[in-house]
C-alpha cells in the first residue's frame, strides 16, 4: 500500500487487465441485463473476471460502467497497493500492518484535474447522461451512486468524512441518498439540518479505488477518510476545492457532483425499493416508510469516456467483495484494544466475522469475541462473530464451519449479546422494532475453539496435512486437475 497505490480508477483497471481475467461486453442494457449477467458471474465463477461494459443500450460509446472490480482478492491487493500473489490472509495481516503503520497525511490542493474536463452547472446539469443500472427486477428506479463516495463537513468540528451510500438516480439533478442510522455521513447532515441548514455535499462516482475502500470501511468518527487514504497511499489525494461548496473535490474521479441536501422536513422523495446485500429489498422508504432525503445537484463534473463504477448489491451467495479492508482495519482495533496473538481476521459480508487467535489463558477467546462485537470496524449490523484457534484460516469458509461444527458445544460455547448497533434494512427486524425506531439486533459469538483449559486432551485433527497434499498435488498435477493455487 505504499507508493504503488493505484492513482485513479482507470489506472487500476488497466493494471487488473493484467494480473487477472476480465472481459468487455457491448451493447448490454442498463435495465436488467447488466445487473443480472454482473450477479450470475459473481455467483458462478470463481474469482470472477472484471467486467467491462460499454456501447450500453441507448447510450454513446464511452460512457462505461466497470463491475466486480473487488470480486478477486488479488485485484484487491492491487488497489491497496499490496503484492498480488500473497495468499488472502497473509494481505489482511498486511493490510493490517499497514493501517498501523501509516500516519495521515493530508490531502493536496490542485488548481484543476482530469475530472474537470467536463463541467455542466445549474439548469445544465443533466445525470441522465449517464447509463445508470437498474440493476434488481423490483428496484424503484436507477441508482447512479453504488461505487460512489459521499463527502461533507462536520460544521462542529470541521473534520471531513467520506463514506459510501447508495444514490438513486431521480431526476437530471436529483438524487436520492440513503444512509443508516450512525453513518457519519448521516449524523453530519443532521448537525446542519438542526440549524436549519442544507447540508453541502459532494459526491464521486468512479472514485480511486483505495478511496472506495476506504469510504466504505467504518474509520473511527472524527478521523477523515481523505488522511487516512494519503496515509495508506503514502502521499495525499489530489483535491480541487469546490466552487460552489468549499469542500474538497477529488481531482481525478470519473464523475463528481456538488450540491447540498435539505432538511427532509423542506424536501425528501420516496426511495427505493432497492435490492441490498443482505439479499432482500430494504432500506430507504421499504419498511421505514419514510421519505428519504434529497441531493439537489448544482454543478456535474466528469472525465471524457467517464466510467461508473457498478457496485450494487449483489444476492450474498454472489460475492462482490473477496477481500475487504475492513478486516485489516478489524485486526488493528483488536490489537490497539490489546488482544494479543491475533492471527487471522476476515468477514463474510458484514454477517460473519472470524477472528483467529493463539489461545494463551482461559478467558482469552472471549476477549476477542467481544472485542469483535464491539469495535467499530464490525459493530455495525453484524450477526455471527466467531472465534477460532489458530490452526483455522478465517479466509476459508470450510475450516469455519468445521471448527463450528466440532469446537462449539452450543450449550455452553455460544453468547448471545441483544441491543447492538443495526440498520433498518436488516430483513429480520421486526416490523415493530423498526417502526420504533429502535434499530438493534442480537449477535451470536461462537467460540469454536478447544476449550483452553482441556485443549491438549482434545482429538488430534487427522486431516491431510499441508506438506502431503502439496506432495500429491505436485505428484498427480497431470492426471487429476487439481486447481492452481
Ligand atoms: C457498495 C456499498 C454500498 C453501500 N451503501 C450504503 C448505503 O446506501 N447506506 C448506508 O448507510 N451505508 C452503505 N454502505 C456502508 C457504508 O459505506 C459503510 O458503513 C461506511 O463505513 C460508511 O461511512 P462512514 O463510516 O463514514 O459512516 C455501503 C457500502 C458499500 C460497500
Ligand atoms: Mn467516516
Amino acid at each position: 500500500m505504499a507508493e504503488n497505490a493505484c492513482h485513479d480508477l482507470r489506472e487500476f483497471i488497466e493494471a487488473s487487465k493484467q494480473i487477472g481475467d476480465w472481459k468487455e461486453i457491448k451493447g448490454a442494457d442498463w435495465n436488467l441485463e447488466i445487473g443480472a449477467l454482473i450477479e450470475t458471474t459473481a455467483e458462478l465463477i470463481p474469482q470472477p473476471p472484471m467486467l467491462l461494459f460499454d456501447e450500453i443500450k441507448n447510450y454513446p460509446r464511452g460512457f462505461r460502467v466497470a463491475a466486480l472490480l473487488f470480486a478477486s482478492y488479488k485485484r484487491v491487493a492491487l488497489a491497496l497497493g499490496l503484492p498480488h500473489e500473497k495468499s488472502k490472509l497473509e494481505l489482511v495481516r498486511l493490510a493490517s500492518r499497514k493501517i498501523r503503520s501509516s500516519q495521515p497525511i493530508p490531502p493536496l490542493e490542485v488548481k484543476t484535474g482530469p475530472v474537470m474536463e467536463n463541467v455542466l452547472k445549474g439548469k445544465d446539469v443533466d445525470l441522465l447522461r449517464f447509463p445508470a443500472l437498474r440493476s434488481h427486477e423490483n428496484d424503484g428506479g436507477r441508482y447512479i451512486g453504488t461505487g460512489d463516495t459521499v463527502i461533507n463537513r462536520d460544521p462542529d468540528s470541521g473534520f471531513i468524512n467520506m463514506g459510501t451510500y447508495r444514490m438513486q438516480l431521480h431526476d437530471r439533478d436529483l438524487l436520492g441518498l440513503w444512509m443508516s442510522p450512525g453513518q457519519h455521513g448521516r449524523l453530519i447532515c443532521m448537525r446542519h439540518w438542526e440549524k436549519g441548514q442544507s447540508c453541502p455535499i459532494v459526491a464521486t462516482f468512479g472514485p480511486d479505488p483505495l478511496s472506495f475502500l476506504a469510504a466504505n470501511a467504518k474509520i473511527p468518527w472524527g478521523q477523515s477518510e481523505f488522511d487516512y487514504v494519503g496515509g495508506l497511499r503514502g502521499r495525499p489525494l489530489e483535491i480541487i476545492k469546490g466552487p460552489i461548496t468549499g469542500l474538497p473535490i477529488p481531482a481525478s474521479a470519473e464523475v463528481a457532483i456538488e450540491g447540498e441536501v435539505p432538511p427532509p422536513s423542506v424536501e425528501s422523495r420516496d426511495e427505493g425499493p432497492f435490492g441490498e446485500w443482505p439479499g432482500y429489498y430494504s432500506g430507504g422508504t421499504v419498511g421505514t416508510g419514510e421519505a428519504q432525503p434529497v441531493i439537489k445537484v448544482k454543478a456535474l463534473y466528469y472525465r471524457n469516456d467517464p466510467i461508473l463504477q457498478d457496485e450494487a448489491p449483489l444476492w450474498p451467495g454472489a460475492p462482490r467483495t473477496d477481500l475487504s479492508l475492513r478486516a485489516g482495519l478489524l485486526w488493528d482495533q483488536l490489537e490497539s484494544a490489546g488482544i494479543q496473538d491475533v492471527t487471522g481476521v476476515y468477514s463474510f459480508t458484514n454477517y460473519i466475522y472470524v477472528v483467529a487467535i493463539k489461545q494463551r489463558y482461559a478467558g482469552h477467546a472471549k476477549q476477542a469475541g467481544m472485542a469483535a462485537v464491539a469495535a467499530s470496524a464490525s459493530a455495525r449490523h453484524g450477526r455471527y462473530v466467531v472465534v477460532v484457534d489458530d490452526d483455522i484460516d478465517p479466509t476459508n469458509l470450510k475450516e469455519v464451519l468445521w471448527a463450528m461444527m466440532t469446537r462449539v458445544d452450543p450449550a455452553t460455547n455460544i453468547d448471545i449479546v441483544d441491543g447492538c448497533w443495526s440498520t433498518p434494512l436488516d430483513p429480520r427486524m421486526p416490523p415493530d422494532k423498526r417502526a420504533a425506531r429502535d434499530h438493534t439486533n442480537s449477535r451470536a459469538v461462537f467460540y469454536a475453539v478447544r476449550p483452553f483449559e482441556w485443549r491438549d486432551k482434545f482429538p488430534k485433527v487427522s486431516r491431510v496435512s499441508r506438506e502431503l497434499r502439496e506432495k500429491v498435488i505436485r505428484d498427480f498435477q497431470n492426471i487429476i486437475p487439481f486447481p492452481k493455487g
